[in-house]
Order: C-alpha cells, then sequence, then structure tokens
C-alpha cells in the first residue's frame, strides 16, 4: 500500500436556523402575545485522533464533509433542533491547515486530542424573544447564521518512534528489512530509498516500536541540498536517532569518523536541533574486513557513546540492537519532542469573525450601494421581511456608521441604496 500523508478536502459546518415569527392564538384570548421559537444551532465539524489510524488514505475518498443544518423555530415557542456535529478521524501527528490561506488550524499530538474545526451557524431567535413592555407583539425575528466552509488540507507527519538517518547506501533500508515485516528497495547505489518508509519491530522483550527509514543525507542536507530536509520533518518526533554508518568507508569520504562528523552536523542545524535526541550509533557492515578495522579506531574516538556493531546483510547483533531501542525507548516513554515547538493559537472557523469590511460605493445618478462581510452579516442575521425587523436593521446599520458615511459622503433624499438583492429610499 502507498503511503498517504496528504488529503485535500473541503468542510462545512451547518447552518443555524431560523426563528419563527407567530402569535398565541387561544380560545377566549383576543390577541395572544408572540410565541415564535428560536432555531437551532447548526452542526459542528469537529476532527478527533483515532490512534489505530495510520495514514489520511480514508479522508481522501469524500470531496466534502458538512455537518447538518439546525433546524428553523416553529410556532408555540417550539425550538429548531440542532443540526448533527460531524466527527472526522485523523491519525495521531496530522496537522491540519486552510489550504487557500496557508493557515495552520490544528496540530494532533495527542491521544485524546478532539477539536472543532468549523463552528456550526447559531440559531436564530425567533419574536418570543423580542418582545417588551413598548412592544408586546414585534415581528422582529433573526436568521440563522451560515455555516463556515474551509478548504482543508491535512498533512501527516510520520510518528516514528526511531528514525534511521546517515549517508546514502549506509545499509538502513537493509537493516529495516532486518528487524521488521517492512520491504524496502534496497540496491547497491546511493539514493535508493526516495521515500520514508514505516516497519513495526519487535524485541526480545515483546516491546514494539515504529522505525522510520529516511533517504540518504549528504552534506547541505539541512539547507535542503538532495533529497534531505523535506524528509528530516518525518523524523522530529522520533524519541530515538539510529545513525547507520558504512564502516567500509565506501560511500562519503573514507574516513568514518568524518562521515559521521557530517551527518551529526546537518541534524545540528536543523530547524530543531535533532543532536539533542538519545543516539545509538550502529557501526554497520562489519561483516566486511575493512569495516573491522575501521570499527576499532571509531570505538576509540567514541568511547561514551552508544554504539552497536552491526550487519543488516548477516543479521548480526540484530537481537542487542532492539534491546537497546527498547530500553531507551522505556527510559524516554515519558518525553514528547513537541515541546521544543512554540506552543500554537489556532483560531476556530464560525460565523462570528469580527474582521469584516464596510464598504459605501457611489455609484452616480443618486444610487448607492452597500457591500462588505460585516453589512453582509447584519443583512444576513437580520431579514427586512417584517415592519419591525426593517426598523432594526435600520437601526444596526446607523450603529455601524453607514448612515453618517452616507452624509458625508453627500447622499440626497431619494436617492437609491442597494444591498445584496434589496433597495432602499434614503430618507433623511
Ligand atoms: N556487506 C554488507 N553490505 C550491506 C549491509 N547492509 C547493506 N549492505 C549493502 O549496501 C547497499 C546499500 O544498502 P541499502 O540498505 O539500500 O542502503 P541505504 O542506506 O538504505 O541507502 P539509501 O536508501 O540510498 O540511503 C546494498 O548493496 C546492500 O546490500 C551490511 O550489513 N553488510
Ligand atoms: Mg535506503
Amino acid at each position: 500500500m502507498k503511503f498517504v500523508d496528504l488529503a485535500n478536502f473541503i468542510i462545512k459546518s451547518g447552518n443555524g436556523g431560523n426563528g419563527a415569527v407567530s402569535f398565541r392564538r387561544e380560545l377566549y384570548v383576543a390577541n395572544g402575545g408572540p410565541n415564535g421559537g428560536d432555531g437551532g444551532k447548526g452542526g459542528d465539524v469537529i476532527f478527533a485522533v483515532d490512534e489505530g489510524k495510520t495514514s489520511l488514505l480514508d479522508l481522501k475518498l469524500q470531496k466534502f464533509y458538512t455537518a447538518e443544518n439546525g433546524d428553523h423555530g416553529d410556532i408555540k415557542n417550539m425550538y429548531g433542533k440542532g443540526g448533527d456535529d460531524i466527527l472526522l478521524y485523523v491519525p495521531l501527528g496530522t496537522t491540519i491547515y486552510n489550504s487557500k490561506t496557508g493557515d495552520k488550524i490544528a496540530d494532533f499530538t495527542s491521544k485524546e486530542q478532539r477539536q472543532v474545526i468549523a463552528i456550526g451557524g447559531k440559531g436564530g431567535r425567533g419574536n418570543a424573544k423580542f418582545a417588551n413592555s413598548r412592544n408586546k407583539a414585534p415581528t422582529i425575528y433573526e436568521n440563522g447564521d451560515p455555516g463556515t466552509e474551509i478548504e482543508i488540507r491535512a498533512e501527516l507527519k510520520v510518528l516514528a518512534d526511531v528514525g534511521f538517518v546517515g549517508l546514502p547506501n549506509a545499509g538502513k533500508s537493509t537493516m529495516l528489512r532486518a528487524i521488521s515485516n517492512s520491504k524496502p528497495v534496497i540496491a547497491d547505489y546511493p539514493f535508493t530509498t526516495l521515500n520514508p518508509q514505516l516497519g513495526v519491530s519487535r524485541d526480545n522483550n515483546g516491546r514494539t516500536f515504529v522505525v522510520a527509514d529516511l533517504p540518504g543525507l549528504i552534506e547541505g542536507a539541512s539547507l535542503g541540498k538532495g533529497l534531505g530536509i523535506q524528509f528530516l520533518k518525518h523524523i522530529e518526533r522520533c524519541k530515538i536517532i539510529c545513525h547507520v554508518i558504512d564502516m567500509t568507508g565506501n560511500y562519503g569520504t573514507e574516513d568514518v569518523i568524518k562521515n559521521y562528523e557530517l551527518i551529526r552536523k546537518e541534524l545540528s542545524s536543523y530547524r530543531i536541533d535533532l543532536t539533542t535526541r538519545p543516539e545509538i550509533i550502529l557501526a554497520n557492515k562489519i561483516d566486511e574486513e575493512e569495516g573491522q578495522i575501521n570499527l576499532i579506531y571509531f570505538k576509540e574516538k567514541y568511547k561514551d557513546k552508544v554504539i552497536i556493531e552491526t550487519s543488516g546483510l548477516k543479521k548480526q547483533n540484530i537481537d542487542k540492537l532492539l534491546l537497546t531501542i527498547g530500553d531507551t525507548l522505556e527510559e524516554y516513554k515519558d518525553k514528547t519532542f513537541d515541546l521544543e515547538e512554540k506552543k500554537e493559537l489556532f483560531k476556530v472557523y464560525g460565523f462570528d469573525d469580527p474582521d469584516g469590511d464596510i464598504k459605501v460605493n457611489n455609484l452616480g445618478n443618486g444610487k448607492w450601494s452597500l457591500s462588505g462581510e460585516t453589512i453582509y452579516r447584519v443583512y444576513q442575521k437580520t431579514p427586512t421581511t417584517t415592519y419591525d425587523n426593517l426598523l432594526l436593521f435600520n437601526e444596526k446599520l446607523k450603529k455601524l456608521g453607514v448612515y453618517d458615511t452616507l452624509r458625508e459622503r453627500g447622499a440626497k433624499k431619494g436617492d437609491m441604496i442597494q444591498l445584496f438583492d434589496v433597495e432602499f429610499e434614503w430618507m433623511d
């Protein structure tokens, strides 16, 4: 199966239901009071972590994910039913972006995480809510807020416990094959591995962990050379780095110490200093004679480091390697490396975003038009289909300073003012 780590789709939260206008009609009561109920809230679009998931594959099956609309309010003070939420499951490690703006919306880094990404529209209030001592029989009501639509890009960073890094041809993929059920391609030329490969391993104590085999790194990788940098992000969350070194010195320089330092330098100049992670060095290909000789002075130089002599090809020292990984993981099991990143505050998308604009345009010949996000919100919320609502709508425009602007710009009595699909006469 191809490893899918990117999905694009559209989500939409539900519209709020409209409020109702109605009046009590009871036997022996001549003029009943208002009893139009409120509309129900639209459903939210919620994302949650499913630990069992390892890819975004099933999110790619659909282009749209839509939560249910709220029902409209009804007579006799009946509230509209709220729309059902929609719950989308993502694997641990998924990052959600708004693909239009590029904004990061959410980062799913813990097992229980659950987050509303698009909030459903509020239900509109029915006329029962607008009665007061001055107006006992209002025909005021509100429309529900519309739901919010967002184009989503979901990205999955491979969440491996252990990352295999090293120069091309060092034997990383061969080692992954030797220790897991994964079958990465192996060949006697550098850059054989073009995409990160995952495998699940188990040590003799029954501890299991996920290992990621990365494409080979070269000098300058942290600056974007070779295939390096785009893949280093896959091991940002690895608890252990396994540095695989070809002890025969057949690739890179002949000097295995130089080869080792070169990769360390790349790991340390990455966005997050990866050399602070627990490290296990795999002195690899020791089945070859040259490997044995280099090993002696390599071990001499790095006395304090954890070095395991291995051969992926001949499966030498595999048990020891796995136990060392298992022990180290146990030691660091409560440590997460996300802490190095700044905790970001994400925005929840909904209809109430306060950053709208107001546009008053002079069209000439005594015609004006009003447009912009904020005006649209007021217009949509307060339908001008009853006299009371018309008054309320006027009041809201006045408060927003629209009338002052019209006056300043020279609107005259009898001018026509258009907004969206209605037209008013300016009576000032
Ligand atoms: N003698 C010997 N050869 C090995 C060993 N491990 C791998 N090789 C050989 O080295 C070559 C490269 O092995 P890969 O496992 O593809 O190396 P890699 O590090 O994944 O290479 P890239 O994907 O290019 O970074 C192959 O010809 C392997 O057969 C080993 O332990 N001993
Ligand atoms: Mg490889």
